[in-house]
């Protein structure tokens, strides 16, 4: 176990009133330090408790009672943080917690960073980093499907996966190394062919995690999503009948939503951030014109595209501008014909001639006709044709697609390396640096920024 000579403190309840409040104490001197703040019922302190007993008593600062509490001890090594960990459950006000972390503080404890007692799991070898990468994600996961992703991650889903090609890539550089210090000595190697099998499974499995990157990410941080059309089309409205309340402001005057609004929406447990935008039309406004500009720059971060036009108007100039500039983004595009229940120009067919790849729906928001097809398309175009409805996946970050990335680029060097003739140390790089690529996503090779700026993702207390 990695040791940590000194003991951290931290609420690991949200602040604010409650049923309870938990104050976590992890370190060595987790007992030592605070054991005459609290006494049981039938007088115990706290190095009296039995490890994992949940014990009823008293926190005292000197003779003053602060506030009746459960207490619970944990001993290491079985504990989250792997160290010695107390548990103060007390009454959920701001005051008497804070009282309480005051008193603990006070005894020679220090505040805890945010996230360090899931650091201090990792240190000690409790979980690699890719499942305090998970905690964070539980915590924060806005959608069913996220979640999913998140708990497979934390059970070592990732870590698996990863240490699978690790143990490839590791008996390759054992035999090369084995080769490097003893040529003469006549022990069993593999033969160049066994070498490039293992590099090519290897490969193979990097490649398959690759291709899921995209649909892992889109679990955890959701569909980016945008809104676009001509002013008073009913793209607020849009948002609004997809929302179920009124997020937006809808008016019969063009020109309504001039900022961009977003909002958070789940769909059979896929989250969508979903961006309402100011109408699209050429303005002198320099308000308007702000928004245009921001919704652009929307557009080109969007993972989809939801182009609405209104079946009570021809197409103007503003609608052809606009869809000649969604055929050459290359998102993938919803076109939504609104206002149905006033129908007058039939616009699909036209639409479909300028819009051929685009999918096609027809809805009145204002009457929420046509918006249970626009849900379930929305999430058929997400998913459907590139993974399996319902999957989890594993590689859920940018962080980890990009150290699988460079993997496979050290990996195919490997293989040149093998074409051109060379072996033994020309290819043991090779390895190494696929390796260290790889570690990065375990935590095995991390540096130590990149590891601090992770945990700092967490709250404190965790
Ligand atoms: N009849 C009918 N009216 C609708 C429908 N959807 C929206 N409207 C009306 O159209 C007007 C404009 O709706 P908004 O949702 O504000 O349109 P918008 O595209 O957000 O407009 P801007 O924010 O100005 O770009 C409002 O008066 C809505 O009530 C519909 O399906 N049918
Ligand atoms: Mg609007």
């Amino acid at each position: 176990m990695h040791y940590i000579d000194d003991t951290i403190a931290g609420i690991a309840t949200p602040p604010g009133e409650g049923g309870i409040s938990i104050i976590k104490i992890s370190g060595v001197k987790s007992l030592e330090l605070i054991k005459e703040i609290f006494v049981t019922k039938a007088n115990k302190y706290l190095d009296e408790l039995l490890d994992r007993h949940f014990y009823l008593g008293k926190v005292y600062d000197g003779a003053q009672l602060i506030d009746e509490v459960m207490m619970v001890v944990m001993l290491g090594p079985n504990t989250y943080t792997g160290e010695d960990v107390v548990e103060i459950h007390c009454h959920g006000g701001v005051i008497v917690t804070r009282k309480i972390l005051d008193l603990v503080l006070k005894k020679g404890i220090r505040m805890a960073d945010p996230g360090e007692f899931t650091k201090r799991a990792f240190l000690n070898g409790k979980i690699d980093l890719s499942q305090a990468e998970a905690i964070i994600d539980i915590i924060t996961a806005k959608s069913d499907r996220g979640l999913n992703s998140a708990v497979k991650q934390l059970g070592g889903g990732l870590k698996e996966a990863i240490n699978v090609i690790i143990e490839k890539i590791e008996k390759v550089l054992a035999n090369l190394e084995a080769e490097i210090d003893f040529p003469e000595e006549d022990i069993e190697t593999m033969s160049i062919d066994e070498i490039e099998n293992l590099i090519d499974e290897a490969i193979l499995n990097v490649e398959a995690l690759i291709k899921e990157a995209e649909a892992g990410r889109i679990s955890r941080e959701g569909v980016n999503t945008v809104i676009v059309g001509k002013p008073n089309v009913g793209k607020s409205s849009l948002l609004n009948a997809l929302a179920r309340h009124e997020r937006a402001i809808v008016t019969d005057i063009p020109g309504t939503t001039r900022d961009i609004i977003e909002e958070s929406i789940q769909i059979k447990g896929v989250l969508f951030r979903i961006n309402d935008t100011a109408g699209f039309r050429d303005t002198q406004d320099i308000v308007e014109k702000i928004g245009l500009e921001k919704s652009q720059e929307l557009l080109l971060e969007a993972d989809l595209v939801l182009f609405v036009i209104d079946d009570t108007q021809r197409l103007t100039e503003d609608d052809y501008r606009l869809i000649d500039k969604l055929a050459v983004i290359d998102k993938k595009l919803l076109v939504i014909i609104n206002k149905i229940d006033l129908r007058r120009f039939h616009l699909r067919d036209e639409i479909s001639k300028l819009l051929p790849s685009a999918k096609i729906i027809e809805i009145s928001a204002l009457e929420k006709t046509g918006i249970n097809l626009v849900e379930e398309e929305l999430v058929n175009m997400v998913f459907k044709g590139e993974v399996v409805q319902n999957q989890d996946y594993v590689i859920t970050r940018t962080r980890h697609k990009n150290a699988l990335i460079n993997a496979k680029k050290h990996l195919q060097e490997g293989k040149k390396t093998i074409a051109a003739g060379f072996t033994g140390e020309f290819l043991s790089i090779d390895l190494k640096d696929a390796w260290m690529a790889l570690g990065q996503i375990t935590g095995d090779t991390i540096e130590k920024d990149i590891m601090d700026k992770i945990f700092s993702e967490f709250c404190i207390g965790k």
